[in-house]
């Protein structure tokens, strides 16, 4: 039988602001559009934050969330996952309170405390550039921000979405000591398998986008988790279909969409989430791979299903 590859598309994001693409979603009526042209082209899984609609700034209000999550399930029935990673520099309580509300079938969840350097991207930029004042003050705050993901944040994620609503995660793993915490909360019962572990490389402070860093990452993450977990593959920028190619062929999953990369080729931003969704799947049927349908994508991960959640 060929192998399934769930495409996860992570529609806008908090880590690039409305200056460096004019196709980045800003508003809920352009989320929702471009997550469902995503599903549309074969995302089965669609990672979604928020952006205040005036200024695109990352927020996590919940009602927010709440104007493009129901147009989103009306119109796919492709799986979604709210981000409790948010951006910044929102506190983890408030992080988590738009997937506490929605009680999605997935949720991301931030494997380590750690650096998350944005602030290099202001050398592209003059000042004249930049359409909102609080662009170039975002990227630079994120030189002394501490990207918080404690044991105790974890816990109370696992503890306030997992029990409390039935929401599995893709745990976000942005280094190999990620995955020795993931192990360890396997290995306390606090999470189950199938787990569905999102290697992230390429984010400053994090894990390097080389193709050897990646193959550390599996080959650690098969020695501690072995068949009980599901690979997927996030490549930051340039590296975005490199990796998640390189992913496929080892038996993993990719993660697109314009949180992780503007460009559809080099010098070429992405016109939409749905172009980069198309990208990777010529890269798949290439390899002979299939897509995985949101069906398909709900056995693998063993989700609860679209029926149970709030919106
Ligand atoms: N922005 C990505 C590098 C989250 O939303 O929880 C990781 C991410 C985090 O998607
Ligand atoms: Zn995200």
């Amino acid at each position: 039988m060929t192998r399934k590859v769930i495409i996860t598309c992570a529609v806008t994001g908090s880590v690039h602001t409305p200056t460096m693409s004019e196709y980045l979603p800003i508003t809920p009526e352009q989320i929702a559009e471009q997550a469902i042209g995503a599903a549309e082209a074969g995302a089965a899984v669609l990672h979604l934050h928020a952006r205040n609609p005036e200024d695109g700034r990352p927020t996590p209000d919940p009602e927010v969330f709440m104007r493009f999550l129901p147009r989103i399930r009306e119109a796919t029935d492709a799986v979604v996952n709210i981000s409790t990673g948010g951006g910044m520099p929102m506190t983890v309580d408030q992080r988590m309170e738009a997937a506490v509300r929605a009680e999605p079938e997935m949720a991301s969840l931030n494997m380590g405390t750690m650096n998350f350097g944005l602030y290099p991207a202001l050398s592209r930029y003059s000042e004249a550039d930049w359409k909102y004042d609080w662009e170039p003050a975002f990227l630079e705050s994120s030189r002394d921000f501490v990207f918080k993901n404690t044991f105790s944040d974890i816990e109370t994620l696992l503890h306030r979405l997992g029990e409390g609503c039935g929401t599995r995660f893709e745990f976000e793993c942005y280094d190999v000591g990620h995955l020795y915490t993931l192990a360890h909360f396997l290995e306390r019962g606090l999470v189950k398998p199938p787990l569905f572990v999102q290697f992230v490389l390429g984010i400053l402070g994090g894990i390097g986008p080389d193709p050897e860093q990646l193959a550390h990452m599996k080959r650690t993450a098969d020695k501690l988790f072995g068949d009980a977990y599901r690979f997927s593959v996030l490549g930051a920028g340039r590296h975005q279909v490199p990796l998640a190619s390189m992913g496929a062929a080892m038996g993993g999953n990719v993660r697109v969409g314009l949180e992780d990369n503007l460009f559809l080729d080099k010098g070429v931003l992405a016109g939409s989430n749905a172009e980069q969704v198309q990208r990777i799947r010529q890269v798949l049927d290439g390899l002979g791979l299939e897509v995985a349908t949101p069906a398909e994508a709900r056995e693998m991960l063993a989700l609860k299903g679209a029926d149970r959640v709030a919106f």
